[in-house]
């Protein structure tokens, strides 16, 4: 069984589960945590727990599935499905207590994105959307804004966590606000796209997202009608990713691509 919809009926659940058990254990979580890329890039108890958690239910529903996630969990499987885990997008936000951070699932089917499912626990948000279904939060339908020109456009960005990079990202950000309405960084990759999807942004972009940050919410934002690429005409990905409406999209991707913004460290 490969029906994206039915694969969307595992994932709502099992990404609002996993929701519930990081809000238990937040209170339990520090900055003393592990640290991954850098001194500022922190792993908590939580994020393992969750990723666990969705993995081992996974292994129940799903035994002969792949999967890959953020903490580590990576195998091949033998079905074709491929489950895409971010167990806490926005783990800095969670442990500051910022109310921006969500469990990220994402499915491919055959090396094809086929769905996303982002759940923010602290709004009880559920952001969802499988290829050519459309997209929705807490099952109503959402879309992108239709209208925004670059000059009224509230773009969100994100900064990784190596100084070289957050460095020339910030040179981007220099040139770029005196042309837009404003910025705004959330702090996880997977809500923007998805505040993007409902309209609480015009546009998103971002270098050096890793495949779990990205995947449900570039199937959310594109099935609410944005474009998801990066500035070279190809598809998004750690090199860059920008979305936004269409119109609006491409506008963005020559200023970006003039501020060379994806020539990043
Ligand atoms: C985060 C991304 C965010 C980016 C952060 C970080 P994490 O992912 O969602 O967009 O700006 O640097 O990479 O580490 O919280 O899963």
């Amino acid at each position: 069984m490969t029906d994206a919809a039915d694969l969307l009926d595992i994932a709502r659940p099992l990404a609002i589960e996993a929701g519930e058990l990081i809000e238990a254990m937040r209170d339990s979580v520090d900055l003393s945590g592990d640290t991954k890329s850098s001194s500022v890039d922190v792993v908590t108890a939580a994020d393992r727990a969750a990723e666990a958690f969705i993995v081992d239910r996974l292994s129940v529903l799903r035994p002969d599935d792949g999967v890959l996630g953020e903490e580590g969990a990576g195998s091949e499987g033998t079905s074709g499905v491929r489950w895409i885990i971010d167990p806490i997008d926005g783990t800095t936000n969670y442990v500051y207590s910022v109310p921006s951070y969500g469990v990220s699932i994402a499915a491919e089917v055959d090396a094809d994105l086929a769905l996303g499912v982002v759940s923010e626990p602290v709004f009880n948000r559920c952001y969802s959307a499988r290829v050519g279904g459309g997209a929705f939060k807490n099952g109503e339908p959402i879309s992108v804004n239709t209208d925004p020109s670059v000059e009224t456009a509230l773009v969100a960005t994100g900064f990784g966590y190596l100084a070289e990079r957050r460095r020339r990202q910030a040179e981007v950000l220099v040139d770029l606000l005196p042309q837009v309405r404003d910025i705004r960084r959330f702090g996880s990759a997977a809500l923007d796209l998805c505040y993007l999807a409902e309209g609480l942004v015009d546009a998103y972009y971002e270098r050096g997202l890793h495949a779990w940050d990205l995947a449900a919410g570039a199937v959310i934002a594109s099935e609410a009608g944005a474009t998801v690429g990066d500035l070279r005409g190809n598809a998004a990905g750690e090199h860059f990713t920008l979305a936004a409406h269409p119109a609006l999209f491409e506008a963005l991707r020559a200023i970006l691509a003039g501020l060379e913004a994806d020539d990043c460290p």
